[in-house]
């Protein structure tokens, strides 16, 4: 059966056509290209067909002034009535793989497993259908920030019994989609939703750093190996699928060649990565060692009577080490880390515990976004950090992109996919890094959280004011469609 992993897992590399200075840029035979989006940036259809709320829906409508141009994903790109022409868009591009989500609370109207929304099940398997009769491997992501706001009312993830519910959440798509689907993500981006979503002003906006950012980390992690474990028992022997999950690793570069920032930017890399790869990827498993030390120091310097980190079990520090059949990586960008010289605040905060300072070079060329900069040799870097880390995982990129104003001449994306895909090139080529596939973000224009429709991402754009959400292919999608249907980066491309 056609599956995304088990194409990576029998890759090798006598597939790779090593290149000589000068030479094509090729990637091995069985590396796979594809691109990603979003339940709740693309769909649309937020209030039909059964579907329930969700924390996202919640939030841009009681704050829509929090949302940078005041949108929100109501209507999106319409993908739930324009699912078809999306495929459409991919058979152009010649990718082999599409990257999406499914909408929690489309398929389970209240967040849990008690009533099931025919409907979102119906349209998950004609999209299903859709790829297939394509030939395009769906790569699905379970859970990409679209909470149940029934059970955010619960407190969301920083309540420990989530984890048992996203179970149930996760049973019923492996029963629904397990047929066709063999490769599958838990979450997307933990450190996002948990630092910007519970620390921060993203969805549902709980703004508790460095409290309800780890409560919500800790039962993430939870929640991933028991669906880990739960696929293992229930499904992987009649399905042979795969489960991981996708993790942000942003490159965190030492500000100076000094001895306290190159620890500094250390420590902020197991802050940023290795709260949720060390427990699942390292031989160790459970939260970094720097991170609980840290954490746990400055919690008594705060009073508080035990450390805000929680504390995993020996039997759940047992489960969730090693469950995860491959790492999804989401890469964009670099930082530069000083030390933070400061003295501990009295009140809890992510960024104290972590004890850097971030920047980025001015000179880096930018993007419409302002976290994102051009660094490809940063990607190369981050690679090579998780596979001395992490006993090089199996790796599938499972987003990379940049963010460009409106408008179809997007030179500057093709220079950023082609200056990435070299980094990664090399990674794989040159530093063995076990990269099987790439993913970028994103196949169109799509609703970006807090920025709404403000910052575009799309291969193809997409004209909001139009009612059928005319799609329309950029410069970047001619280019793409030879990267992906060659696997060679083109010599020359104007
Ligand atoms: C990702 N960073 O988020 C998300 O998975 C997507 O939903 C989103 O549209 C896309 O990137 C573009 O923003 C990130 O600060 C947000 O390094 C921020 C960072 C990385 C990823």
């Amino acid at each position: 059966m056609d599956s995304v992993l088990s194409y990576f897992l029998c890759f090798a590399f006598i597939g790779a056509r090593v290149t000589a200075e000068n030479e094509k840029i090729c990637f091995p035979n069985k590396f796979l290209f594809g691109v990603a989006t979003a339940a709740y940036q693309i769909e649309g259809a937020w209030n039909v067909s059964g579907k329930g709320e969700s924390i996202w829906d919640r939030y841009t409508h009681s704050h829509p002034e929090r949302v940078f141009d005041h949108h929100n994903g109501d209507t999106a790109a319409d993908s739930y009535h324009l699912f078809k022409r999306d495929v459409d868009m991919m058979e152009q591009l010649g990718v082999q793989f599409y990257r999406f989500s499914v909408s929690w609370p489309r398929i389970l109207p209240n967040g849990l497993s008690n009533e099931i929304n025919e409907d979102g099940i119906k349209y998950y398997t004609l999209l299903l259908d859709e790829l297939k009769a394509h030939n395009i491997m769906p790569l699905v992501t379970m859970y990409h920030w679209d909470l149940p706001q029934s059970l955010q009312d619960l407190g969301g993830w920083t309540n420990p019994i989530i984890a048992d519910y996203f179970v149930d959440y996760a049973r019923v798509l492996f029963e629904a989609f397990g047929d066709k689907v063999d490769t599958w993500l838990t979450f997307n981006e933990p450190f996002s939703f948990c630092f910007d979503g519970y620390g921060g002003y993203d969805a549902p906006g709980a703004h508790g750093s460095g409290f309800e950012d780890y409560l919500c980390g800790h039962n993430v992690l939870r929640a991933h190996g028991k669906v880990y474990r739960m696929y293992q028992q229930e499904f992987a022997e009649t399905q042979k699928g795969h489960v991981g999950i996708t993790l942000d690793f942003a490159w965190q570069e030492p500000a100076t060649t000094s001895d306290e920032d190159q620890h500094a930017a250390e420590v902020v890399r197991q802050f940023f990565l290795g709260w949720f790869a060390h427990p699942i990827f390292s031989e160790t498993g459970d939260y970094p060692p720097i991170m609980r030390k840290r954490i746990d120091y400055i919690s008594k310097r705060q009073n508080f009577p035990r450390s805000r980190l929680p504390t995993f079990t020996s039997d759940e520090i047992r489960m969730i080490r090693g469950s995860a059949d491959f790492l999804g990586l989401n890469h964009y960008t670099t930082y530069l880390v000083k030390r933070n010289r400061n003295k501990i605040a009295p009140q809890p905060s992510f960024m104290t515990d972590m004890g850097g300072i971030l920047s980025q070079k001015p000179e880096w060329p930018k993007s419409n976004s302002t976290w994102l900069k051009v660094v490809p040799w940063g990607f190369r870097k981050a690679l090579n950090w998780v596979k001395a880390a992490y006993n090089n995982p199996i790796t599938i990129i499972t987003e990379n992109g940049i963010s460009l104003e409106p408008g179809l001449q997007d030179s500057r994306r093709v220079n950023y996919i082609d200056g990435y895909l070299r980094a990664l090139h090399n990674a794989i080529i040159k530093d063995k890094c076990n990269v099987v596939g790439y993913t970028y973000w994103s196949l169109l224009d799509n609703f970006e959280w807090m920025r709404g429709f403000s910052e575009r991402f799309g291969l193809y754009e997409v004209n909001y004011d139009s009612t059928n959400k005319t799609r329309t292919a950029r410069i970047s999608a001619g280019y793409y469609s030879k990267v992906a249907q060659t696997k060679c980066l083109p010599v020359s491309w104007v």
